[in-house]
């Protein structure tokens, strides 16, 4: 059922009559939509409360994070996501049915892609998530709560994954043994980003966490404008951030692509995102992170595929799908590009040692 928009909106400030209210967006957690007013455009999203279960302490480290990013901008184009308070003043609204919604003004002009075959376009992203993580060196990491705890932990990924084949809770672990013979011969090899970090290696920075396609705006121009989707903005390894963007930017098909042939890592993509990131972040980065950046790429596309066979064993009650077995085919689709990265590892590790 559609809520009833216009008794949401009225409830936080915003100025004008509500014309049009619809669905926005492709995100697989939140439920996005876009409020159209006579004066001004807003984003109204019903926040998942099964998936993050302290809304009031992710809310304060998403306005703490904005405030922080909006004094440090220095291009003219570049905007932070503006979160609109509700009449008692709160950034968030807990209606009667217990559901969470925020507003934030709409980007204008701007456009998110799932699917990008453009190295211009993949270094601008690169310069976002870079520019991200760079203005956010200063910002005191160990005041952020953890919105998801261990999210990107490999640990728990394969704790939970190894206990949902043991459950077999809905009876889908038969047909799927190649994939989990897939992710058991490379469980030793993740751990090293893992491994650094537990030795004091790697420092613990702000980050993303969630650094897809679609959570960079870009203007018509393909510029990018603002990073968007702060809810899992945290504390983190630089490795989470640039693994997680490359699964995307670099896919010459989309993350749910049925034909297997079509999926690979573009190298160009790899590189021109790469030259990005680092141009914004190689100063402070340390030698150790850099070192491994190539690696995380495979890192990060295992973990994703790894979380969405696990929500296809335990029957789907995780990530929002479309159709039966959307969760294997998204997580065919990682493995597929983890093997393309495999294949293409030297040129990989070269780029980043060459920029
Ligand atoms: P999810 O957590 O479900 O991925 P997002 O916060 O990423 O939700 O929002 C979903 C989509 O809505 C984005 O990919 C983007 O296209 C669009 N979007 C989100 N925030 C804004 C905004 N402030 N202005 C314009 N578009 C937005
Ligand atoms: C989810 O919310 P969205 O669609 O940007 C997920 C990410 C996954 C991604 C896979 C909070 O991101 O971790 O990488 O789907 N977000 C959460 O597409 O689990
Ligand atoms: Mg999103």
């Amino acid at each position: 059922m559609e809520p009833d928009f216009y008794s949401i909106i009225s409830r936080f400030r915003i100025e004008g009559q509500v014309k049009h209210a619809f669905p926005f967006g492709s995100g697989h957690i939140n439920d996005s939509y876009k409020v159209m007013t006579n004066d001004k455009n807003f984003l109204l999203q019903r926040i998942n409360h099964n998936i993050f279960k302290d809304i009031p302490g992710l809310t304060n480290n998403i306005t703490r994070i904005t405030d922080h990013l909006r004094d440090r901008l220095t291009e003219e184009n570049q905007q932070v996501l503006i979160p609109v308070r509700t009449n008692k003043g709160d950034y968030i609204l807990k209606d009667e049915e217990d559901d969470y919604w925020r507003v934030f003004d709409f980007i204008e002009g701007s456009k998110s892609y799932d699917r990008v075959g453009n190295p211009e376009i993949a270094c601008e992203g690169g310069r976002a998530y870079g520019q991200f993580l760079k203005m956010l060196d200063d910002f005191p990491v160990d005041t952020l709560i953890e919105t998801i705890p261990r999210f990107h932990d490999i640990e728990f990924r394969l704790e939970n994954f190894r206990e949902a084949v043991l459950e077999n809770i809905a009876g889908r672990a038969g047909e799927v043994q190649n994939e989990i013979d897939f992710a058991n011969k490379r469980s030793d090899e993740m751990q090293l980003v893992s491994n650094l970090g537990k030795a004091g290696k790697l420092p613990l920075r702000v980050t993303h966490n969630d650094t897809k396609i679609n959570n960079v705006l870009f203007d018509q121009d393909n510029k990018a404008i603002c990073v968007i989707d702060l809810d899992t903005v945290m504390p983190g390894y630089v490795h989470f951030d640039f693994g997680d963007a490359i699964r995307t930017f670099t896919n010459t098909a989309d993350e749910d692509e049925k034909d297997l042939t079509m999926v690979s890592m573009n190298i160009n993509l790899f590189e021109a995102f790469a030259k990005g990131f680092l141009s914004e972040t190689k100063n402070i980065l340390k030698k150790e992170e850099i070192e491994t950046l190539a690696f995380s790429a495979r890192l990060m596309t295992y973990i994703i595929g790894l979380r969405f066979l696990t929500d296809y064993l335990q029957g789907d009650v995780y990530y929002k799908t479309r159709f039966p077995g959307h969760n294997l085919i998204r997580a065919r689709v990682q493995f597929r590009l983890v093997e393309s990265m495999e294949e293409q590892r030297v040129k990989m590790e070269s780029i980043i040692a060459g920029t």
